[in-house]
């Protein structure tokens, strides 16, 4: 019996409240943003929250993940606080990097997020020498690397998962077909395809629908359970779509991709409504349940925000301290 049977109703309602978190999380940075009130950018990963939550639904503290440019959503369904992120993003001392990372280097070792990653493909590295400690340790830690469809033309990947398969390491690919390497379609930029590049390595690979939570969980489950029993590494394809602009500065997107296709994927594919429809079919909840568990999560998020925007800056007696190179 897999664990969401086991715990039904509860375990089905955290996994809506864990997508809400990150979908009122992703609107609060947007807010910051335009308020003027955050340095810099972040990309935001409004509609792709069921891959995030799904898949790490699988992993426990001592399991590693690595991210991307686009992990506020992992960071979050690892387990991360909205506090410390929100304070991060803001580039406050009590941030996950005491503020000198923003949102491309969040981490978050007590959970096992090695961290986000600014460059295109560059977790996979990562995770795979991650996976390799974990496998020489005998530790029976999984990782799981997330990226961008974008970084399947990275020839670190391909080198690591040649690696991963070679040796067999308890690592699942998570890739991220959010159908856009920032501003060029990826049927521009991608040959052939995608699940066929990590079946060349001899890798189990197979694809999701991005959008179905409970699809996501079982899947990702069948894959961290056969690499956490030794069987070697899986690639998992996740076809999802992101609402908004690859970063919050990316406003006019018409000439990229058309309003319609935005307006269809969330009005018909939308993760957290999916989810809700089925746990109302189920009578695992019903919509007052819903509305008060999403008043809960507002009421954080406005709190976490306060606690950020209060939080003092690190002391210019900092600025040497964090850095090596
Ligand atoms: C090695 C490298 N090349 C280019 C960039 C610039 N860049 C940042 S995000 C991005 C697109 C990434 O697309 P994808 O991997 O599909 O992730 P998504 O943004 O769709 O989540 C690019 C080209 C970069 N950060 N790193």
């Amino acid at each position: 019996m897999s664990r969401l049977q086991d715990n039904g109703k509860k375990r089905r309602l955290d996994f809506y409240r864990s997508m809400v978190t990150i979908r009122r999380f992703e609107d609060q940075v947007n807010q910051l943003y335009l308020a003027g009130k955050m340095p810099g950018l972040a990309h935001l990963c409004s509609g792709q929250e069921a891959v995030a939550v799904g898949v790490c639904a699988n992993l426990g503290d001592q399991d590693y993940i690595t991210s991307t440019h686009r992990g506020h959503g992992h960071a979050l369904a690892k387990g991360a606080r909205v506090d410390l992120m929100f304070a991060e993003l803001l580039g406050k001392a009590a941030g996950y990097c005491a503020g000198k990372g923003g949102s491309m280097h969040i981490a978050d070792q007590e959970r096992g997020n090695l961290g986000a990653n600014a460059i295109v493909g560059g977790s996979a590295g990562i995770a795979a020498g991650a996976a390799l400690s974990a496998k020489m340790r005998r530790s029976g830690q999984v990782v799981v690397s997330f990226f961008g469809e974008g970084a399947m033309n990275q020839g670190l990947v391909h080198e690591t998962m040649n690696m991963a398969s070679l040796w067999q390491l308890p690592l699942v690919y998570v890739c991220e077909n959010n159908l856009y390497n920032e501003y060029t379609h990826y049927r521009e930029s991608t040959a052939g395809d995608i699940c066929a590049r990590a079946t060349a390595f001899g890798m189990q690979a197979e694809t999701v629908d991005g959008q179905d939570l409970l699809a996501v969980y079982s899947t990702a489950k069948r894959l961290i359970d056969r690499a956490r029993a030794g069987d070697g590494p899986a690639f998992l394809l996740c076809n999802t779509y992101r609402y908004t602009g690859h970063h919050v500065g990316d406003i006019n997107r018409e000439y990229y991709r058309p309003k319609q296709e935005e307006q269809e994927w969330k009005t018909t594919r939308d993760p957290i409504k999916k989810h809700a429809s089925r746990l109302i079919d189920e009578k695992l909840a019903d919509e007052a349940e819903l509305a008060a568990l999403e008043a809960e999560v507002r009421t954080e998020m406005k709190a976490a925000v306060d606690f950020a925007v209060a939080a003092p800056y690190p002391g210019p007696e900092e600025v040497e301290m964090h850095v090596y190179a």
